[in-house]
C-alpha cells in the first residue's frame, strides 16, 4: 500500500513538473527547511572527519610526568629517532583523518622554536637545537593526507608573567606562529586545567586565574577566525567554542546525544554527556581518550595499551553516538609511537573495515509510512542510496514514521546504522528497531537521539525485515543515511583481580568461553592450565590469561596483571570501620571513605603485618564517584607507627579528568607501617576516598 503511495506521489509530482515546464502554474519543490541550530560549514567539515589523533609529547615524556612543573632542564629532551613520518603512517594507517598536537602542554615547553621563549625545542640537544616538531608533523600530515590540529595550553608553568595580563600578549603571539607558519589548522585545543602550583621563571608559586575573564577569549577568537577561517575551536575553558568536551576522559558520550548547547551559561557534567535538546547553539561534542591509561608515555604502561575490545567500545561509544573520536598516542622517549600502539590502533581499523565492509540494507526495497510530497524525490530507497547527501523526508506535520527495508531472504544481522541529514538540524528524539522473525516483528533497539551517526550493537538476529520506527521527534524526520551489518564476533579479554586471601579470580565476559592462564610469563594458549577455580597466590605473581571459544577457535587478547605482596596480613589502622578494608580488598568495585568529621589533611594508615623493603605505591581512586579524589599526598613510612619517615611527596596529576591508578616510586626502605597523607583534594573539601591502596615491594 505504502509503496503504491509512494509511485502515486512520484507519478503526480513528475505530472506537476511537466505542467510547470509548459507554462501553466505548478507547486515548486518543496524541500524541508532546516529546523533549531545547524551545523556551519567549518563543523560540518570536522564532523565528516570522524576519527583522528591526538599526540602527547613533550618534556614529560622524560620525566615519567603527566603534568610538568614548568622547571624541567629542556635538555631532557633528546630523542634518538623522532620521526614524524611514522607518526603520521601509524594514524594513516589507523583510518584517521588528521592530528592534533600538543605543541604547548602545562609545562609551557614548546616543539617549535618560539621566538617569544627560550623554554623549547631550540634549547635542547634535538637536531642542535635546530629542529621544528610542528614543521615535520605539517609535513609528514601534507604527505599522508592528513589534516593538522594544535593543542595549545592557556596554562603555562613556565612564564614568568603567567596570570598577569602580559601572558595574553605571550599567548597570543603563539598563537599567531602556530596559525601563521605551518599551513591549514583544522582544530585548536585550549584545555581546561587553569592556573595552579608552577615554576612561573623562579617563582613557585600558586596562580590563580579566572578563567572566564583572563584570556579574554573573544578578541583571542577573533585573532583565530582572522588566521584561521576553516578551523574550529574547541575550548573547555571560559568561552563556549565550536565542539565541547564530553565530561569525560574515558572514552564515551551519552547514548543520547543532542550537538546542542546555549551559547552562554554554565554546562555541567550531565549536560556535557548528553548536550541539550532544546540549546540554542549546535556545539557537537569530541569524544577524546587515550590508547593507554596516561596521555603522556610511561614505560610501565607498555602493557596497559587498550585491548582491542576496549577500543571497539570506544568506537561504539564515540562516533557510533553521533560524537567523533579523538584517540590519543603518547610519543615515547625515542620519539616514536610504541608498536604495541601501532598495533592496538591497527586491529581497531581492521575489526572496524571488516564489520561495516558489507551493508546489507544497500539498495534493497524499501517503504516508509510517508513521504514528503514534493517535485524532489525524498522517498525512502534515498535513505538506502549509500549517498550521504540524498535522503528521506517526511511530510511537515510528521512525528511518528516507519522505514521498512525487505532483505528478500532471510538475513544475519547484528549492527543498525542511522544517520540524520544534520545540516538540516538534528531532529529525532526516540526510535525502535524491530526485526521480522519466522513471520513475527520482534523489538531489537528502543532508543534515543541519531544526530550525524548512531550505530547500534544488536543482538545476532536472523530476519527477512527490519523494521526502522521513529517514535518521537523534534520536526519530521531527515533520514540521509540506514545501514544494516553482520560485525565478526570478538572475545573480550578476561579480567583477573586477587583478593585479600590473596586468591587470584579470572573471568571472562561471556559464558561460553574457557579460560587458560600462566604464571610464568608465557603467553596463555589453549594448551596452558584452564581456569575452573580460585587460584591461591599469596606472593609476588605474574597471570597472564586468554578467553577461549572452543566453537571458532578464536582467543581473545591475553590480560596481564601483576601482584606484588599479598594483604592477607594487612589491617587498617586506627578505624573500627570494617569498610575501611575496601581499600585493600584488592576490588576496583568497591571503596572506602574517610568519616565526615575528618579535615584535611587526612590520613590512612596500613599495618602490613611484618617489615617489607618498600619501593613505590599505587593509589586508586573511587571509580563511581567523583568526590574524596586526593590530588596532593604525602607518603610516610615507620616501623612502628610512631616514627614517620617521609619518602614521597607530590600531585596526582590530572587524576581528576582521568581517574586511574596513580603510581609513585621512592628508593627503597624497610617498614612495616605505610601512611597516605591527603592533603587537597579535586573538589578542594576535607573527603578523601580510595578504592584501593597498594605497595610496591623490591
Ligand atoms: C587534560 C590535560 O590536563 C591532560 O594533561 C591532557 O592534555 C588531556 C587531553 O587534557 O585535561
Amino acid at each position: 500500500m505504502n509503496n503504491v503511495n509512494n509511485v502515486t506521489k512520484r507519478f503526480s509530482c513528475a505530472l506537476l513538473l511537466c505542467i510547470g515546464l509548459t507554462g501553466i502554474v505548478c507547486a515548486q519543490p518543496k524541500a524541508p527547511k532546516p529546523f533549531g541550530p545547524i551545523p556551519n560549514e567549518n563543523q560540518m567539515r570536522w564532523q565528516e572527519m570522524e576519527y583522528y589523533a591526538f599526540i602527547h609529547y613533550s618534556t614529560n615524556t622524560y620525566t615519567d610526568q603527566e603534568w610538568g612543573y614548568g622547571d624541567d632542564d629542556p635538555k631532557i629532551f633528546n630523542p634518538d629517532k623522532l620521526d614524524c613520518r611514522q607518526w603520521a603512517r601509524v594514524c594513516k594507517e589507523a583510518g584517521m583523518k588528521g592530528i592534533i598536537l600538543t605543541a604547548k602542554h602545562h609545562s609551557g615547553f614548546c616543539l617549535w622554536p618560539s621566538k617569544y621563549t627560550e623554554y623549547s625545542v631550540k634549547n635542547s640537544p634535538w637536531k642542535n637545537g635546530k629542529g621544528d616538531i610542528v614543521r615535520d608533523l605539517a609535513n609528514a600530515c601534507k604527505e599522508y593526507g592528513l589534516k593538522l590540529g594544535i593543542y595549545l595550553s592557556p596554562w603555562d608553568r613556565n612564564y614568568a608573567g603567567y596570570g598577569r595580563p602580559e601572558y595574553i600578549t605571550y599567548f597570543r603571539n603563539q598563537l599567531r606562529e602556530l596559525l601563521t607558519n605551518y599551513g591549514d589548522i583544522f582544530e585548536i585545543w585550549f584545555d581546561g586545567a587553569n592556573g595552579g602550583s608552577g615554576y612561573y621563571g623562579g617563582a613557585r608559586e600558586t596562580r590563580k586565574i579566572d578563567r572566564t575573564t583572563y584570556y579574554d577569549w573573544k578578541n583571542t577568537y577573533q585573532l583565530i577566525r582572522q588566521l584561521q577561517p576553516k578551523i574550529v575551536i574547541w575550548n573547555d575553558g571560559g568561552e563556549r567554542g565550536d565542539l565541547r568536551w564530553v565530561g569525560t576522559e574515558q572514552g564515551y558520550v551519552g547514548e543520547t546525544n543532542w550537538s546542542l548547547l546555549n551559547a552562554t551559561g554554565d554546562v555541567p557534567e550531565d549536560m556535557l554527556r548528553h548536550g541539550l535538546e532544546n540549546g540554542d547553539s549546535w556545539v557537537p561534542g569530541e569524544v577524546n581518550t587515550s590508547i593507554r591509561p596516561g596521555w603522556f608515555y610511561h614505560t610501565y604502561e607498555d602493557s596497559r595499551v587498550k585491548t582491542l575490545p576496549q577500543l571497539l567500545t570506544i568506537y561504539y561509544s564515540s562516533f557510533g553516538r553521533n560524537g567523533t573520536m579523538l584517540l590519543n598516542f603518547p610519543i615515547d622517549q625515542r620519539g616514536m609511537i610504541h608498536e604495541n600502539d601501532a598495533k592496538a590502533s591497527k586491529e581497531l581499523a581492521k575489526v572496524v573495515k571488516e564489520a561495516f565492509a558489507v551493508n546489507l540494507a544497500e539498495k534493497k526495497k524499501a517503504t516508509a509510512s510517508n513521504v514528503r510530497a514534493g517535485a524532489k524525490d525524498f522517498s525512502a530507497d534515498k535513505a538506502l542510496d549509500g549517498n550521504k547527501n540524498t535522503y528521506w523526508a517526511t511530510d511537515d506535520a510528521v512525528k511518528t514514521a516507519s522505514l521498512t527495508i525487505d532483505f528478500g531472504k532471510p538475513t544475519t544481522f547484528n549492527r543498525f546504522l542511522a544517520q540524520e541529514y544534520i545540516r538540516l538540524g538534528q531532529r529525532v528524539k526516540a526510535f525502535t528497531v524491530e526485526a521480522l522473525v519466522n513471520g513475527a516483528w520482534k523489538e531489537l533497539a528502543r532508543q534515543t537521539t541519531i544526530g550525524y551517526k548512531r550505530i547500534l550493537i544488536l543482538p545476532t538476529v536472523t530476519a527477512t525485515q527490519l523494521r526502522f520506527t521513529i517514535t518521537d521527534t523534534k520536526s519530521s524526520p531527515i533520514i540521509a543515511n540506514l545501514g544494516v551489518y553482520n560485525a565478526p564476533q570478538i572475545l573480550i579479554a578476561p579480567t583477573i583481580t586477587r583478593n585479600k586471601a590473596g586468591d587470584v579470580m579470572i573471568k571472562a565476559s561471556d559464558k561460553e568461553s574457557v579460560i587458560y592462564y600462566t604464571l610464568d610469563g608465557s603467553t596463555p594458549t589453549k594448551a596452558s592450565q584452564s581456569y575452573n577455580a580460585p587460584i591461591p597466590a599469596a606472593g609476588k605473581v605474574t597471570i597472564q590469561a586468554i578467553a577461549y571459544d572452543p566453537v571458532s577457535g578464536k582467543s581473545s587478547p591475553v590480560t596481564t596483571e601483576k601482584f606484588d605482596i599479598a594483604h592477607k596480613n594487612w589491617k587498617i589502622v586506627g578505624t573500627t570501620d570494617e569498610k575501611a578494608d575496601n581499600l585493600i580488598d584488592g576490588n576496583p568495585g568497591s571503596a572506602w571513605y574517610q568519616p565526615q568529621r575528618e579535615k584535611m589533611p587526612v590520613d590512612v594508615v596500613i599495618d602490613l603485618g611484618q617489615e617489607e623493603n618498600l619501593a613505590g605505591f599505587k593509589y586508586l581512586p573511587d571509580q563511581a564517584r567523583i568526590n574524596g579524589v586526593i590530588t596532593t599526598y604525602e607518603f610516610s613510612v615507620s616501623p612502628d607507627n610512631q616514627q614517620w619517615k617521609l619518602v614521597s611527596e607530590g600531585e596526582f596529576s590530572n587524576i581528576k579528568n582521568n581517574p586511574l591508578w596513580q603510581i609513585k616510586t621512592f628508593n627503597p626502605v624497610k617498614a612495616r607501617y605505610v601512611r597516605l597523607r591527603a592533603t587537597h583534594n579535586t573538589q578542594n573539601n576535607d573527603a578523601a576516598g580510595y578504592a584501593e591502596l597498594d605497595v610496591l615491594t623490591n
